[in-house]
């Protein structure tokens, strides 16, 4: 990648996150230019599928990155909020995606197989037949990405950078905000075109989104939308120039980084709440909790345990 005129991908403007060996997603940390010549981390990373080729669609493999970059991004303490987005355009044609949902190519009757990281040089070959590992075979863990977006609790910014197809149609519904590029996405809920559906949050949170019929009507018709639809239907919350989505990305990113940490989290988790149930409740509840370990009213509940005495309420109120 470098810096084109319509590549939304300032390599100066973020530094590769150490102790990562990815082969099909990009993850960098933002930073700042100090005018000493030196550079300081700002509080947002991007995480980026990185299999152009195939308009970003995911493997396995992939899925297994982007879990860990995620998850990686959801305990740096200093990190608030998350970008994901397509490396592009594709070597061959050009063409930009987002992600295009499961690499089609290795889906079996059980599901998405599961192969090693050279599976592509090994294409066609008996070696990459031995190479799936029937442990992990016709894992969907796609979805445990998507909870992952859904119940960390930072922001998780979609910059939608050409097509959102399939999965990634889902990946963008999940994500908290997403910004679309006017000039190349393009979105394509293609689920009922390959048989394979996903009938949780990627069709349940879309209703949400957009209303039911409309929904519905992205599901079952299949037909490619724009942008402008996208923003129109309340898919995506802005559309912006491609050469500028990422810029407008990272402003989004440092917007949220500029807020209490604390009343994004409870705020995230209380958007969650209404739609996931007793799940929902149970993420929302464990902050509570975390911030209810901060008082002194349970520090005297602690305290009296193991003072082996009753405890003494009188000081906190029933009331507020
Ligand atoms: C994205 C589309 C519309 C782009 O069309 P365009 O621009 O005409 O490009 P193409 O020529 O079609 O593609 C360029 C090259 O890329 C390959 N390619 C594209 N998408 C895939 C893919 N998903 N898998 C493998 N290869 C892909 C093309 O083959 C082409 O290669 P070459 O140059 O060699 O010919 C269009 O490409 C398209 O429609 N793609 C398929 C979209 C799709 O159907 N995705 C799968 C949908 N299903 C899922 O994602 C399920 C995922 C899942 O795990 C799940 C399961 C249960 C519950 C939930 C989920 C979930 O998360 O959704």
């Amino acid at each position: 990648m470098s810096a084109q005129p319509d590549q939304p991908f300032d390599p100066r403007r973020w530094r590769p996150v150490e102790g990562f060996d990815l082969t099909d997603i990009t993850y960098h940390r933002a930073v700042e230019h100090l005018p000493d010549g030196t550079t300081r981390d700002l509080p947002a990373v991007r995480i980026a599928f990185d299999r152009p080729e195939v308009r970003n669609a995911f493997r396995p493999h992939t899925v297994d990155e982007l879990y860990r970059a995620l998850d990686h991004a959801r305990m740096t303490s200093d990190v608030a909020a998350v970008i994901l987005t397509g490396n592009g355009p594709s070597p061959k044609d050009g063409g930009w995606a987002f992600c295009s949902g499961g690499d089609q190519r290795i889906r079996g009757r059980d599901g998405y197989r599961y192969e090693t990281q050279d599976a592509d040089a090994l294409a066609g070959t008996a070696q990459r037949r031995e190479q799936i590992d029937p442990a992990r075979a016709g894992r969907l863990h796609i979805l445990e990405v998507q909870r992952l977006i859904r119940t960390m609790p930072k922001v998780v910014i979609a910059a939608v950078s050409g097509w959102a197809a399939g999965g990634g149609h889902s990946l963008n519904v999940v994500c908290d905000l997403s910004l679309a590029s006017r000039q190349h996405a393009r979105f394509k809920q293609t689920d009922a075109d390959v048989g394979s559906f996903d009938a949780g949050y990627g069709s349940g949170l879309l209703a949400r989104q957009t209303g039911d019929k409309r929904a519905r009507e992205i599901f079952f018709l299949a037909r490619e939308y724009s942008a402008e639809d996208a923003e129109r239907w309340g898919v995506v919350n802005e559309v912006v120039d491609h050469a500028d989505l990422e810029t407008t990305a990272l402003e989004w990113a440092l917007t949220v980084a500029g807020k209490s940490p604390q009343a994004i989290r409870m705020l995230k988790l209380a958007f969650n709440m209404v739609d996931d149930g007793l799940a929902g409740q149970q993420v929302f509840a464990g902050e509570a909790t975390r911030l209810a370990y901060m008082t002194d009213e349970a520090a005297e509940g602690r305290d009296a345990f193991l003072e082996k005495r009753d405890p003494d309420w009188s000081r906190f109120p029933y009331y507020y």
